[in-house]
């Protein structure tokens, strides 16, 4: 049984965490975002691969949505007090991720190779494949420009007004394993991340939407949005930017003749319809994932839909 998963940012990495405690060891395949990636200091940081990797680490702070649960921020308020630029909030035992990352990019590893290390040195019995290992960046375009995706994101805490989004390298080649783990997946599962930001840019890696066209397996989508808002972060900012109504019926349409099966939330069933005339299944249920066990049980409820 072998399981892909398309992932960002803290949605994607929950129903991560709950296809991993369900399915056998190495059963699953994680397809990770690295258009957020940006250097900080002089330092690769990878947030959505670090996402992933500390999830199935059981590292997660899931109450501040990244990071490692229980850090501090001592290196920070040095750097504050220094008068250099803090906005981005790197935790002390975080920083020796980027450290390590950066210095392994540097001795000549590709990304993929250091998020195999990463993997391996944290016990991780799962692949966690950056979906390219050349430059994949998101670009936010507003009313006087461009700006990088964590200046909007982090710095502008995505209040800016929003006219399109733009991705620096697409076209680019994916990272080796990345489309065989497609074409040879019993189930292939797009997380509840970020439709634009953070599922988009692995679309615009070379072969990867043909790849997932040809599979004969269920395509399943998880909902990032519960009735008129995103569970978290920017999603309905966006998705209404690009002219799609914010609900699950409008992921549904961002996502229409990729996916076959499409998950929402219980309380969105009056989207059923709309969302089967897109030729996709509906299961309507509980996504909010806010504890192991819920992150399991969907995982769990999604296999039996699905397979059976
Ligand atoms: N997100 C924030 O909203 N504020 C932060 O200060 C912040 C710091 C940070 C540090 C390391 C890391 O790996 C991620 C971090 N994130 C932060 C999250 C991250 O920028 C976004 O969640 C993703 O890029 C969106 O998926």
């Amino acid at each position: 049984m072998k399981v892909v998963a398309l992932s960002g940012g803290v949605g994607g990495a929950k129903i991560l965490l709950g296809l991993y405690r369900i399915l056998p060891p190495g059963s699953l395949t994680a397809i990770v975002n690295v258009a957020d990636d940006f250097e900080w200091h002089g330092l690769h940081i990878s947030p959505d691969l670090d996402t992933a990797l500390y999830a199935l680490a059981g590292l997660s702070d899931y109450g501040r949505g990244w990071g490692i649960a229980g850090d501090t921020f001592n290196m920070l308020e040095a750097l504050r007090l220094l008068g250099e630029p803090s906005w981005f909030a790197v935790g002390d035992r975080d920083l020796a991720t980027h450290i390590l990352r950066t210095r392994w990019l540097a001795e000549g590893l590709s990304l993929s190779e250091v998020t195999a290390r990463f993997t391996d040195r944290l016990r991780i019995a799962a692949t966690i494949l950056p979906a390219t290992n050349e430059t994949l960046r998101t670009w936010i375009r507003h009313p006087g420009g461009v700006m990088a995706f964590q200046e909007y994101f982090v710095l502008n805490r995505w209040q800016t007004e929003v006219e399109g989004v733009e991705f620096q390298g697409s076209g680019c080649d994916p990272t080796p394993g990345v489309l065989q783990a497609i074409e040879q997946s019993d189930l292939f599962v797009v997380g509840p991340s970020n439709p634009v930001v953070s599922i988009w840019p692995i679309l615009h890696v070379k072969g990867v939407r043909d790849a997932i066209y040809s599979l004969r397996s269920a395509r399943v989508g998880i909902s990032p949005i519960v009735g008129g808002s995103a569970v978290s972060g920017p999603a309905g900012k966006l998705l209404k930017a690009l002219g799609y109504q914010v609900s699950a019926a409008g992921v549904a349409q961002f996502y229409s003749g990729l996916l076959t099966h499409f998950v929402i939330h219980r309380t969105d069933t009056d989207l059923v319809g709309r969302i089967e005339s897109l030729g996709m299944r509906v299961l309507a249920t509980d996504i909010i994932m806010g504890s192991l066990e819920s992150k399991a049980r969907l995982a769990e409820e999604i296999l039996q839909w699905v397979l059976n």
